[in-house]
């Protein structure tokens, strides 16, 4: 990094190794517009680089104030929180980390999709509670040699697709347009591949472009027998259509990891026993986060060393 330390914000919380990293290249503003508006409009000037995450929010508002912001870091391969409209309107190229968390969250797509499945969670409240005492839990839903259906076909709906192989899953997808290298069959849109699937794994960017892709429609479509399963963005599903699809029992249950207004979960599914909750660990492993941490990291280093980036996020 340049000999002068660039001044930087962090706009989210991020983990010690990326703090650490930062600290030891950079001054490092912690969140500082959220926690301290008049030292903020103070340093706001000076901040050259922004340091967000998936989740968090850079909006045009506040690239606008930063007449010297140079680049937008995310730890994340999901970059719908940051206003890339804006900062390329500015020349401020966006960074993100692709690649390093595929295996974590296909990893995750599936644990989620067999507990929802074999109600994994619930058996556990079950033996936990005493009930095996009084007598066996009821049968769950087979996974192996079922049909899945993945929503977006890109690097990580491919990693959830070669691990539903090994399930003997027949496996198909939509997407923008069908990717002639790959086996799988092509829908043309989610209420068609829900309507041929049991399980539906959603796993497409967020923003403008997917919001509310999963509708009562396609809910609908699933039908009593299948499941949704959520490891994309919460924006990406109509979350009252799916709370009434599950009181309904429109469908026959969800796994979701992600959610309309994280952290907050809407109390009907809190207290629904069909649906399986984690709170956006699709990639929350020490493994892959020090990855992200790094590449996250050696963006911000390559841009202040005048070198190309490493992963700037799709034209
Ligand atoms: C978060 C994610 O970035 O990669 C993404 O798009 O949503 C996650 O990996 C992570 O939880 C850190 O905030």
């Amino acid at each position: 990094m340049s000999v002068e330390r660039p001044e930087v914000l962090v706009v989210a919380p991020v983990m010690p190794f990326l703090m650490d990293a930062l600290r030891g290249a950079a001054t490092v503003h912690d969140r500082l517009h959220l926690n301290d508006p008049a030292a903020f409009a103070a340093a706001a000037p000076r901040i050259r680089a922004v340091v967000a995450t998936g989740e968090s929010k850079v909006p045009a508002e506040l690239i606008a104030q930063l007449p010297a912001l140079e680049m937008i870091t995310v730890f994340g391969v999901g970059y719908d929180g940051v206003d890339v409209a804006a900062a390329r309107a500015r020349g401020i190229p966006v960074t993100h980390t692709p690649g390093v968390l595929n295996d974590d969250v296909a990893d995750l797509a599936l644990g989620l999709l067999i507990s929802a499945a074999r109600r994994i969670p619930q058996a556990d409240r079950f033996v936990r509670g005493g009930e095996w005492l009084k007598g066996p839990i009821p049968v769950a839903r087979k996974v192996a040699g079922s049909r899945l259906g993945v929503v977006g076909m890109g690097r990580i709906g491919q990693a959830i697709a070669q691990r539903a192989l090994a399930f003997r899953m027949d496996v198909a997808y939509t997407a923008r347009s069908p990717r002639a290298n790959l086996p799988y069959t092509y829908h043309p849109d989610a209420a068609a591949l829900a309507a041929a699937v049991d399980f539906l794994v959603v796993i497409t960017p967020g923003g403008a472009a997917t919001r509310g892709l999963i509708d009562a429609k396609v809910l609908q479509a699933l039908g009593p027998q299948g499941y949704l399963v959520n490891v994309a963005r919460g924006s990406v599903v109509d979350q009252p259509a799916l709370i009434a699809a599950l009181q309904a029992g429109t469908i026959a249950g969800a796994a979701l990891d992600v959610f309309a207004d994280e952290p907050h979960v809407p109390a009907e599914l809190l207290a629904m026993d069909n649906v399986v909750l984690t709170p956006h660990i699709g990639s929350g492993t020490r493994q892959t986060r020090e990855a992200m941490a790094q590449l996250t990291f050696d963006n911000l280093r390559a841009h202040f060393a005048g070198e190309p980036l490493l992963t700037p996020v799709p034209a």
